[in-house]
């Protein structure tokens, strides 16, 4: 492949060639994995890639350099060269479907056009069977994950909780639950006058088997009393996964960019998730989720660019050197910069979702779910391989009659 020439003044900084640079086929387009050499005309970053080719662990410092540049490449290099180190061309998906419970929420929180308070129009809560309903529908191929979140509302009980997730077990038997935020574990605790310990315990034995990443937004104070009010404080978000990583329950962690954060908002995020996954090891997937603002009350906030996106996948998957995993969440950024960020650090794309309504809300414009298929083929037009697994990464085996999961 030859290569082309970028424009700016490159050939300042030249770097060695990488090892793997042999033209791959993968069958729809023909790829070079890394093919040319690192190369950037910004002197902040020599010393990073120095870094990261030694394999050494990047400071604050660092990662603000990575946010603040304007050679997207370079920092894309950076985070692919990782991404293929630790997974080559591995790119993860699952068969999941979202269910989500209520929206009426008592938090109000000003990033969400989801929430609605109790008796407003719009506001919504599934009877039990109602939800057992919604499980089974929607999708005729068997799906190994039920992704579960919702409101914080003021009257429904724990046991409603407890139930909806023993009833699923019982009639899916079979499905991974990934049920309920540090937020709503949190909400849950008061309402049902438990410690966090007492409650995620008692989830667990209701067939809670982990928990997503969301609710994490950003844990500087300044931006999460703009954003979220009403939310469990960092710390507290922070607390409650080490709790659950103890118990043990994994879990993913999210962080929601594009707002009115900063880059030292965003470090300081980032590296207070790696501390504690050095003490835990608990968490499995990063996901950086780009802010919808439509619906909202800050809907004057432009939306992301493709640029800040792909920024949040390639900073992530180099400061947080100890998460196994990076997550492209199609439905936030769209299926064609997901498959785009699959080379900037991304291994994994989420799942067939079947209904998203948090983001659909917020104006998301991309489909409310994806089939098997679909997720198989961009991700071999991106030239990466397609892994379907379970939540917890176990590669997944499909006939014509079964579903098995290597374990
Ligand atoms: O916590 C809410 C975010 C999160 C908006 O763990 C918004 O695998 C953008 O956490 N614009 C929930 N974001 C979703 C979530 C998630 C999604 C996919 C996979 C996983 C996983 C977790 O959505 C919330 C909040 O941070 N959110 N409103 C909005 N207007």
């Amino acid at each position: 492949m030859k290569k082309l020439p970028r424009a700016g003044n490159y050939g300042k900084l030249f770097f060695a060639r990488n090892p793997r640079s042999e033209t791959q086929s993968c069958g729809i387009i023909n790829v070079m994995a890394n093919a040319h050499p690192f190369q950037t005309d910004d002197p902040r970053l020599a010393p990073i890639h120095a870094k990261v080719m030694a394999g050494e662990r990047l400071d604050a410092a660092d990662a603000v350099a990575l946010y603040r540049t304007g050679d997207i490449l370079a920092v894309g290099w950076m985070a692919n060269h990782v991404r293929e180190r630790m997974h080559g061309d591995k790119t993860y998906f699952n068969v999941n479907r979202h269910i989500n419970p209520t929206n009426v929420c008592v938090a109000a929180c000003r990033l969400c056009a989801f929430g609605r308070k109790k008796d407003t129009p719009g506001a919504y809560t599934m009877a039990l069977e109602e939800a057992f309903e919604t499980a089974a529908s929607g999708y005729s191929e068997a799906v190994t994950e039920f992704h579960i979140v919702g409101g914080l509302h003021p009257d429904l009980p724990f046991q409603y909780f407890l139930d909806l997730c023993s009833g699923l077990k019982q009639r899916f038997p079979q499905v991974h639950l990934k049920a309920f935020t540090m937020v709503e574990v949190a909400y849950l605790s008061k309402r049902a006058k438990l410690s966090i310990r007492e409650t995620l315990e008692q989830l667990k034995a209701s067939g809670v088997d982990s928990l997503p990443g969301g609710g994490a937004e950003i844990f500087a104070d300044r931006v999460r009393h703009i954003i979220c009010d009403h939310k469990i404080d960092g710390s507290q978000w922070l607390e409650t996964a080490k709790i659950a990583h103890q118990i043990g329950l994994k879990s993913n962690a999210t962080m929601l960019y594009g707002h009115v954060e900063n880059d030292e908002d965003r470090v300081d995020h980032l590296l207070k998730l790696r501390a504690l996954q050095d003490e835990t090891g608990g968490f499995q997937t990063f996901i950086p989720l780009a802010f919808h603002p439509d619906n909202t009350p800050l809907q004057h906030l432009p939306k992301t660019t493709g640029m800040l996106d792909m920024k949040q996948i390639a900073v992530g998957r180099l400061v947080l050197d100890n998460f196994p995993h990076i997550k492209s969440y199609w439905q936030m950024v769209t299926s064609k910069m997901a498959q785009i960020s699959l080379r900037f650090g991304a291994d994994d794309m989420d799942g067939t979702v079947i209904e998203e309504k948090i983001y659909h809300d917020a104006g998301a414009t991309t489909p409310q779910g994806m089939r098997r298929e679909e997720l198989e083929r961009l991700i071999r037009a991106a030239g990466r391989e397609p892994i379907e697994r379970d939540t917890l990464y176990r590669p997944v085996t499909r006939t014509e009659t079964s579903v098995t999961v290597a374990v």
